[in-house]
C-alpha cells in the first residue's frame, strides 16, 4: 500500500482485520461527483461537469466494483463520453499494473506503470490502498472518486443528456427497495466472499460461509416467485451489483474463497437471472473469465502454485 505516498511492501489481500480475524475493506476516500453543471454532488467538492472525453474510468475486469461502473458506463450508453482503461489481472508486488497481458493495456493517458502512480498523481501524500475503479479527470489531472457505489450514481444521473436518460438504474418509486436490498447483499454476499475467502480465523470463515449461503438462498426463493429482476420488471442497479458476484461465484469463489456449499448452477433461478443479465446489450463485453480466474488465482497467499484451474464449464452461460 501506499504510506505518504511512497509504496511501502509487496501487496498483500488482508491489511486489516477485525477482533475476530475478519477481513474489513478500506474505505474509500475520493468521494467528489460529476454533475451536469459542475455543482457539488452528495460529498466532496464541486467543479466536476459531465463533458464528452473528459473523464476517464480506470478498472480491472477482475473485480466485482470496477465490472459495477462498466455495466452501468454500458446501459446507458457512455462509451463515447467516458473512456476506459484496463489493468492487467494480476495483483504484482506494487499492486495493478498497465501491460500487455491481452484484453487489457497500457496507461496511454498518463504514462503510469502503477495504479499507485494515479494516487499519487491526484494526492502526492496519500496513505492507502491503490483500488480500482476510479474515476478520473483528465481536465484538472486527479481522481474524481474511487467508491464504485458512487461511481455508479453519477453515471446514472450526473451526464444528462450525454446519457441514455430513458434508462434509470435508480427510479424514484424503487430508491428505498434498492437501498434496502444493497445495504443486505453488500455485507451478506458481495463482501461476503471476501470475508469467506480472506478469514484468518475458522470462526470468521464459518460466519462469513453461513451469511453467503443465507443470503443465495434468500435470492433465489425471491427471483423463483418474481423477477425477472430484483425489484420486478425494472432492471435497476441493485441487478448490477448482484450479478458482478453471481458471475464470479463458479469460477473464483466457490474454489479459491471456500464458498462451496453450493454452486451457482444448482440455483436455477439464480442461474437463469444471471443468464438474464449477461444478455442485457453490452454486458457480456465486460465479463473476462479468463481475467477473473487469473487474477483470482494470482493471489499467492491463497494459492502459493499460481495454477490457474482450467473449469468450471460455463457453457450453460454462453461462456
Ligand atoms: N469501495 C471500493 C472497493 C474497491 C476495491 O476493493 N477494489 C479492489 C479490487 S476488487 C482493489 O482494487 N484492491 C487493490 C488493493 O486492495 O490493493 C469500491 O467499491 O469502489
Amino acid at each position: 500500500m501506499l504510506v505518504n505516498g511512497k509504496w511501502t511492501e509487496d501487496w498483500q489481500p488482508v491489511q486489516a482485520k477485525d477482533a475476530k480475524g475478519g477481513f474489513v475493506r478500506q474505505v474509500s476516500s475520493f468521494r467528489n461527483w460529476v454533475t451536469p453543471d459542475g455543482s457539488a454532488g452528495p460529498t466532496g467538492d464541486g467543479g466536476f461537469a459531465a463533458e464528452a472525453g473528459r473523464y476517464q474510468l480506470y478498472v480491472a475486469l477482475i473485480c466485482p466494483w470496477a465490472s459495477r461502473t462498466l455495466i452501468t458506463r454500458k446501459l446507458k450508453k457512455l462509451d463515447d463520453v467516458i473512456s476506459v482503461s484496463v489493468v492487467e489481472p494480476a495483483l504484482s508486488a506494487q499492486g495493478w499494473r498497465f501491460g500487455d497481458y491481452p484484453g487489457a493495456n497500457r496507461d496511454d493517458l498518463n504514462g503510469a506503470t502503477y495504479m499507485h502512480e494515479l494516487y499519487t498523481r491526484a494526492a502526492p501524500t496519500f496513505t492507502g490502498r491503490a483500488t480500482v475503479p476510479v474515476l478520473w479527470d483528465k481536465a484538472s489531472k486527479t481522481i474524481v472518486n474511487n467508491e464504485s457505489a458512487d461511481i455508479i450514481r453519477m453515471l446514472n444521473s450526473g451526464f444528462g443528456a450525454l446519457a441514455d436518460e430513458s434508462v434509470d438504474l435508480y427510479p424514484e418509486a424503487l430508491r428505498g427497495e434498492i437501498d434496502t436490498l444493497n445495504e443486505r447483499i453488500y455485507p451478506a454476499l458481495n463482501n461476503g466472499v471476501y470475508r469467506a475467502g480472506f478469514a484468518t480465523t475458522q470462526a470468521a470463515y464459518e460466519e462469513a460461509f453461513d451469511g453467503v449461503f443465507s443470503m443465495l438462498d434468500e435470492l433465489e426463493a425471491r427471483l423463483a416467485a418474481g423477477g425477472p429482476f430484483l425489484t420486478g420488471t425494472t432492471f435497476t442497479e441493485a441487478d448490477t451489483r448482484l450479478f458482478v458476484t453471481l458471475i464470479r461465484f463458479d469460477a473464483a469463489y466457490f474454489g479459491l474463497f471456500k464458498c462451496n456449499r453450493r454452486q451457482l448452477a444448482d440455483y436455477p433461478a439464480l442461474s437463469a437471472y444471471t443468464k438474464r443479465v449477461l444478455d442485457l446489450p453490452g454486458v457480456r463485453e465486460t465479463v473476462s473469465i479468463d481475467h477473473i480466474k487469473h487474477g483470482y488465482y494470482s493471489i499467492k497467499t491463497l494459492n502459493p502454485s499460481g495454477i490457474v484451474p482450467l473449469g468450471p464449464d460455463l457453457s450453460a452461460l454462453g461462456l
